[in-house]
């Protein structure tokens, strides 16, 4: 392949529900595009996208695939997309690197909530989109009840390219209004006719080539200018106002498909090495320093990693964009993120897993090398006297979380290297060693996410694992102030221990006034603060630790191991073993013995006198609230609102955004473990949902009651 620069290159991204066609249609552009003979089936598995076992086992995309395709002298760079929810880290990763997205649509369903989800990221993102119309040979295919759903959706920016002259299993021609001619295709598809529109839809296509041609105009000053003088343009000036309509998010175009018989995919080719805009033409992406850093293939080197793959008999292959300058083959570049060396050996244009070498790569550019040393996805590798960082790229927050575990026990270790591993080739995986909960936490974006994992590890890897229900953090904290005092003695033999320790604890607030007099039983305990020490707690929350010793009761060298027992029991509460947190604790009085006081002694008294005072000041269990967005087409909204009732939800508002409802709520992490399969089978996949954390809120008593005598019942059987 030959070195393209920059104003040569177009990086474009193929979005779209799950099953819209975006793999099948990646199939047609690589045949059209002379990179492949013969093109292969998503139902095959011999496609050049979906080319790793798990995706051919689903029949669905796991993860991106990056491909290039030649096409008069421009450098089209794609990355197909997975469309289901549960793998949106790969589209949310390729439009970060991406300029133009395209979307396909499913004629059968029109917009769908993968849809919604995609769009809300390239409004998010501000990327120019084409709407591409596919699965037009169906039956049931709506082509016009699609347009209707975006029109009202985008309104006026929507504009048809094209439209169908027949729909179904007979589809086989489109009239192309910017060019105002039909193509047919036999059957079977391949290269069309190019015919003169038939008289039958010459009106129908003179109206919408007026409204292209005015949409056109819309964009350019000087075009409409002329619009205005001689009320029509010609074709290449049409390409430049939907150029600049494009770049704007004026404009959104609308393109018709069958991607299943390869019919208008080479129109569609024509169309992005025409009219899209080059890398140049594009907002420049930041550094971390917030500068702005242009496409410039004089500039510095730097490239930008934005995939790893592990791949059979070759190992990781990192996927990177050219930010700036240009990469040759036997470059020394530095790790920007990790201080370490790579020398670039190999230079890769890539078509799904088939390289082809390429010597140099310009700004804007994306390929792939292999054999890097110390490479993560997000790095940045620069050529001298060059510093550039870059972090633009953030994941959604996790929504289905497992606990994980080998199920023989020796191959744990394996296992955690894996799950790092997979963790590099999938940002949306986060993967927890929770110390707390004494479990290893995977959260993804949804079950499917996670089987996908069970699947590959079990099959590529050979490593059982079982996924069990993750324990909820639950925290502790008191509600009302109580005093208790703890004498600790050993003196039977050999070195005694001795310590008395006598303290009040309260619940502890912001801005709370000093410790003052506190009233037990009918007597009154007046505190005179020596020292306070605050502490954030690591798990949340603060203890505040005051020191109210007079008189010398206690020496103060032992304050710090009454600490330490009292944390002991902060971070193992009294009630089912969760950390505590929010409390102030004033130490007031104790005793010692000169010879038998010690620090273990005071530990001791400290921590069991707390305990003591914890269980009397009303402690209760704090719970994980999230705060959940779902996204619902209305006519689910009943069963949406009346299951997430069922789930101890508190609904906080709602608002309707064209024919879809959007929810908030706060939940209850324990109520939200499969959240993701239940909204799925409630609504038949037609709804999604975010998830982050709000707030610890206290349980109901019920709740209380139950898990109290849960951990009561697990201590019995340890
Ligand atoms: N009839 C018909 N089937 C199509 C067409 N395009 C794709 N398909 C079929 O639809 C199914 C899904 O196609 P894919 O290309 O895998 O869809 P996708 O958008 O990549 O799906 P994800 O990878 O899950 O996001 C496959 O069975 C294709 O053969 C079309 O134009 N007509
Ligand atoms: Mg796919």
């Amino acid at each position: 392949m030959k070195v393209y620069q920059t104003n040569e290159i177009k990086n474009i991204a193929i979005l779209g529900s799950s099953g819209s066609g975006k793999t099948t249609l990646a199939e047609d552009m690589l045949y059209e595009g002379g990179v492949i003979k013969r093109r292969g089936t998503v139902e095959a598995g011999n496609t050049v996208s979906d080319y790793f076992p798990v995706e051919k086992e689903y029949g669905y995309s796991v993860f991106s695939t990056v491909f290039s395709v030649e096409w008069q002298d421009r450098k089209l760079n794609f990355i197909d997309c997975p469309g289901a929810d549960d793998f949106i880290g790969g589209a949310v990763s390729a439009l970060n690197v991406t300029d133009t997205a395209l979307m396909l649509l499913n004629a059968q369903y029109g917009i769908e909530v993968g849809t919604i989800n995609q769009l809300r990221y390239t409004e998010q993102f501000q990327k120019p989109v084409i709407f591409i119309v596919n699965h037009l040979d169906n039956a049931s295919s709506d082509y016009d009840g699609t347009v209707a759903q975006l029109k009202d959706r985008f309104g006026s920016k929507i504009v048809q390219i094209q439209y169908p002259v027949n729909q179904g299993p007979l589809f086989n021609a489109v009239v192309d209004v910017l060019k105002m001619k039909m193509y047919r295709w036999k059957p079977e598809g391949g290269v069309p006719e190019v015919l003169d529109i038939p008289a039958d839809e010459a009106d129908k296509a003179a109206e919408l080539h007026a409204a292209l041609v005015e949409a056109a105009a819309e964009h350019d000053d000087r075009l409409m200018e002329k619009f205005f003088d001689e009320g029509s343009l010609s074709e290449d000036e049409m390409r430049s106002g939907i150029s600049a309509g494009l770049i704007t998010r004026g404009m959104f175009p609308v393109f018709c498909v069958c991607a299943g018989k390869d019919m208008c995919v080479s129109r569609t080719l024509e169309f992005l090495g025409n009219v899209v805009p080059t890398v140049d033409r594009m907002q420049y992406v930041k550094n971390t320093e917030g500068k702005e850093i242009a496409p410039d293939s004089n500039g510095p080197a730097s490239i930008f990693f934005f995939k790893t793959t592990v791949e059979p008999h070759i190992g990781q292959v990192s996927y990177f964009k050219v930010i700036s300058g240009k990469v040759k083959e036997g470059d020394d570049l530095q790790n920007a993120d990790r201080g370490s060396k790579e020398r670039i050996v190999q230079l890769f244009s890539v078509a799904g897993q088939t390289r082809n070498q390429v010597s140099e790569m310009m700004a804007g550019d994306i390929g792939a090398t292999v054999k890097l040393k110390d490479i993560r996805r997000g790095n940045t590798l620069n050529g001298k006297g060059c510093d550039y960082r870059f972090d633009f790229i953030k994941y959604p927050n996790p929504k289905y979380r497992r606990a994980i575990r080998a199920v023989n026990e020796a191959e744990a270790e394996k296992m955690s290297e894996l799950l790092t591993r997979m963790r590099e080739e999938d940002p949306t995986w986060i993967v927890e060693q929770s110390k707390e909960l004494k479990q290893t936490i995977v959260s993804g974006q949804g079950e499917f996410h996670l089987r996908t994992l069970k699947w590959r590890m079990e099959n590529n890897e050979k490593i059982n694992i079982e996924f069990i229900e993750p324990k909820i953090p639950y925290r502790e904290t008191i509600t009302r102030s109580a005093r208790a005092d703890y004498r600790h003695k050993k003196q039977s033999g050999g070195a005694g221990q001795f310590g008395e320790v006598h303290l009040i604890i309260e619940p502890y607030y912001e801005g709370m006034p000093a410790p003052d007099v506190y009233r037990f039983g009918n007597q009154e305990y007046k505190m005179s603060v020596r020292d306070t020490q605050t502490i954030d707690l690591d798990w949340g929350g603060k203890l505040v630790f005051v020191n109210c010793i007079v008189g010398g009761a206690i020496d103060t060298r032992f304050l710090p191991a009454i600490l330490k027992g009292v944390m002991a029991r902060m971070e193992q509460g009294p009630l089912t073993g969760s950390y505590a947190r929010d409390v102030r604790l004033m130490v007031y009085d104790g005793k010692m013995h000169p010879v038998d006081s010690n620090e273990i002694s005071f530990m001791l008294a400290g921590r069991n006198a707390f305990s003591t005072a914890f269980r009397e000041a009303g402690p209760k269990i704090l719970e994980p609230i999230y705060d959940v967005e779902v996204s619902v087409p209305a006519d689910y909204l009943g069963d949406v609102m009346s299951d997430l009732q069922g789930r101890r939800a508190i609904i906080m508002g709602m608002n309707s955004e064209k024919g879809y409802e959007k929810l908030s709520a706060k939940v209850p992490l324990k109520e939200l473990s499969s959240y993701s399969t239940s909204l799925s089978s409630v609504t038949g996949g037609r709804a999604s949902f975010t998830m982050k954390f709000a707030s610890y809120e206290l349980v109901p008593a019920d709740v209380q009651e139950k898990l109290l005598k849960a951990y009561t019942d697990n201590q019995e059987d340890d």
